[in-house]
């Protein structure tokens, strides 16, 4: 009787530490559902084989042991001797068997971090090889070979040959030395700064893998509104501690660099780049650095910007602050990311235009290891913007893309809002800075102007909630945004697929709902927010919900009116050549489209355009309707969705089944929201009706503008 009691209560244990709370990301290694196709990969793996002895190895060998273990649910071992149908995995180098002359030729092509998996015979026996250059190459072939395995993809014939695009490949973390996260919707930050370095969260090293997995390989642990005690040898320790635990994943430390950092921690009267004392404190810092994080990545920078102090304090310009700090780093090999995010309410200027307007005459005045990160948009990581213009008129300086994985401004933490279509329209966008063909994506991946340093970056969506990012399809986001780090040319829709098949298993008809509601997600909430260009009416300050009637704020660019510009007769910001000429900032022809108001692509329209209320709108409407039409048809979709993810009660987790449940009803809510504050806004200057057929507002315009959200979370903290 005790014995059985004992049972009972160790497989009610085993019950809840296997609920399924989001914890494992997509490496979950849930047990293959298909004893034959079990038996099958049984046969063909029947063990392995790792050479070599590094960490990164060490970490490879471990994963695989895992996964095939869960997976395969059986003891698959590491083997001495080379038998039929094993995994061999090692860099090139360690690999003593004469390799297919294709294969060593392949090796010449995929540099460091790249990797091959190929199946093939030698000596009588079938051999699955995972090789590389180096180990890190090995660890990624490792966690593709994986994947295949939870996709259950056939392993008979494997032919794959895999190199990253785009050199860094970045997680940005806005986390503060309190645990606060700016824009964070996830909880506070994992980096337990407190308990640093003794204390070693196990967490670190489940991101450090997660990462790993999706190919990233730096993270920047600091807020870009800096705080320059990170720099102090306190804090340094600290993040050695964390660049250990992460080196073995090919994941390199980096740290945001404030440029008042030798006022406030140095004792020095000033931070003037061209003052030799201040040179020599930056050089002396990256010594200090360098010797407790030997492959230290280097420094985020924000400076001059939103009250950030930079070289223009001192009368000196960005690329004088760049190149002072990126002297002091380039002896040991690292890099400064200084950001273009830069504009001024006491410049009289289109806030869209400062950024290009600074920068552009600065290019070619950067030092070789400086890259400038540059946001999407030329506005704000909007729910929709067109690409920057700066992408494609710095053909001298290596550009970075900066994305926003966490949702400040699509719906934070409780909308489902998968963000792969929003990089690849900007990524896709033609530049024509060299003639047609010149994408963004070749801007950044250094194709298109020959340079070998490039680099992406991620704003994180990461905080300590359990399933790391809030909502589940969070997840998703940073999952899309390491594949496409690392293939820019991989579809939304095959990104999807993957992720779905690792999170919710392989069953065809849970993939295709869950699809279905994933791909159109960006445009829903794209209509029922800002549809047809329109851009930064929501929240004061915490950025929450609907809010274009902000005005009269000591910053014109921080309200919302200052972007719509709506009134009696119209719509929209004119950036046309008669208004404040953004569209000069494009090449040909894309200048000329965005100026026409024919041409001008719809969705741009409002960005570009002051657009009378009764203008013809392609589909025959006039604009008034079809603004009416775009907000209307977001709530729809977000109500079909839900129709969608009810379908799926019973056939996945309940848990997780749960958890979105209850987000959809809030975002269903949140759009409706959106909507009515909207439309009941903009029909104060167009007076006309909302179209006949279409549900009224069940609450008035005065009711939306008295909300109030003290603690939404995520603002930035007040003393920046
Ligand atoms: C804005 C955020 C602000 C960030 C800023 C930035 O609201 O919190 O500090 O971007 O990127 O979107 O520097």
């Amino acid at each position: 009787m005790k014995y059985l009691f004992s049972i009972l209560v160790f497989m009610a244990a085993i019950n809840i530490t296997n609920a399924e709370d989001g914890y494992k990301l997509w490496l979950r290694y849930d047990k293959i559902d298909n004893p034959v196709l079990i038996e099958k990969y049984r046969q063909l793996i029947k063990g392995y084989s790792f050479k070599g002895n590094s960490p990164s190895i060490k970490v490879a060998e471990k994963e695989l042991n895992l996964a095939l273990n869960k997976l395969l649910d059986c003891e698959i071992q590491t083997l001495d001797n080379l038998r039929s149908n094993v995994i061999l995995a090692g860099a090139h180098k360690n690999i003593t068997l004469n390799l297919p002359e294709e294969i060593s030729n392949k090796l010449k092509t995929i540099g460091d971090e790249g990797y091959i998996i190929k199946t093939f015979e030698t000596e009588g026996k079938r051999i699955t090889l995972i090789t590389a250059n180096a180990d890190i190459g090995v660890l990624y072939g490792t966690f593709h070979f994986i994947r295949l395995l939870q996709m259950q993809s056939d392993i008979d014939n494997l032919n794959i040959v895999e190199s990253p695009l785009i050199k860094l490949r970045l997680l940005n973390h806005w986390d503060n030395l309190d645990r606060t996260v700016e824009r964070g919707y996830a909880g506070f930050s994992i980096w337990n700064w407190h308990l640093l370095p003794d204390y070693i969260d196990p967490r670190y090293k489940d991101y450090a893998r997660a990462n790993a997995s999706i190919g990233v390989n730096g993270t920047v642990l600091t807020n870009v509104n800096a705080n320059s005690l990170v720099l102090t040898k306190q804090y340094l320790k600290k993040a050695a501690a964390l660049a250990d635990v992460f080196r073995p994943y090919g994941i390199k430390v980096y740290l945001t660099a404030r440029f008042s950092a030798p006022i406030e921690i140095g004792k020095l009267s000033t931070a003037d780049p061209l003052n030799p004392e201040v040179r020599k404190w930056w050089k002396e810092k990256a010594k200090e650095i360098y010797e407790l994080i030997p492959d230290f990545g280097g420094f985020l920078v924000k400076a001059n910007s939103e009250g950030q102090p930079g070289p223009q304090n001192y009368g000196r310009s960005h690329s004088d602050g760049a190149n002072m700090l990126a002297e002091a780093v380039e002896h040991y090999g690292g890099v400064v990311m200084w950001r273009a995010f830069v504009y001024d309410n006491n410049v009289p200027e289109d806030r869209a235009k400062q950024a290009y307007n600074e920068f552009k005459p600065l290019d070619g005045k950067f030092k070789d290891n400086v890259l400038i990160q540059v946001k999407n948009g030329p506005i704000d990581f909007q729910p929709r913007e067109p690409f920057h213009p700066l992408f494609g008129a710095m053909p001298e300086t290596p550009l970075m893309m900066e994305f926003q994985i966490t949702q400040e401004y699509l719906g934070q933490g409780t909308h489902l809002v998968y963000l792969a279509p929003l990089f690849k329209e900007c990524i896709e966008s033609d530049t024509y800075a060299k003639g047609a063909g010149s994408t963004v994506a070749k801007v950044i991946d250094g194709s298109l102007d020959n340079h070998a340093l490039t680099g992406i970056a991620g704003v994180s969506n990461i905080g300590n909630d359990r399933n790391w990012t809030g909502h589940l399809f969070g997840q998703s986001n940073w999952y899309a945004f390491g594949r496409l780090a690392w293939n820019h040319n991989l579809t939304s829709e095959q990104i999807a697929e993957e992720w779905i098949r690792l999170t919710f298993g392989n069953k065809n008809e849970i993939v295709e709902i869950i699809k279905n509601i994933m791909m159109p997600s960006r445009e829903n909430t794209v209509n029922y927010m800002t549809p047809l260009g329109l851009h930064h009416i929501m929240g004061w300050d915490h950025h929450y919900g609907p809010a274009p009637w902000i005005k009269d704020k000591p910053r014109a660019e921080w309200t919302s009116v200052y972007y719509h510009r709506a009134d009696s007769n119209g719509i929209g910001f004119d950036r046309t050549v008669n208004g404040s000429n953004a569209v000069s900032q494009y090449h040909s022809p894309v200048s000329e489209i965005f100026n026409s108001l024919e041409k001008c692509p719809e969705k741009y329209l409002l960005w570009f355009h002051h657009v009378p209320w009764d203008y013809k709108m392609k589909s025959g409407k006039t604009l008034w309707e079809e603004l009416c039409n775009h907000y209307y048809a977001g709530v729809d979709s977000v109500r079909s969705m839900s129709k969608k993810w009810k379908q799926l009660e019973g056939k996945i987790d309940s848990e997780l089944f749960d958890h979105v449940s209850m987000l959809m009803k809030i975002q269903e809510d949140e759009a409706v929201w959106w909507r009515n504050a909207c439309v009941l806004y903009f029909q104060t200057f167009s007076k006309l009706p909302i179209p006949e057929g279409f549900e009224k507002p069940d609450k008035t315009l005065e009711y939306y503008q008295s909300l109030e959200f003290p603690y939404a979370p995520g603002i930035r903290p007040k003393w920046h």
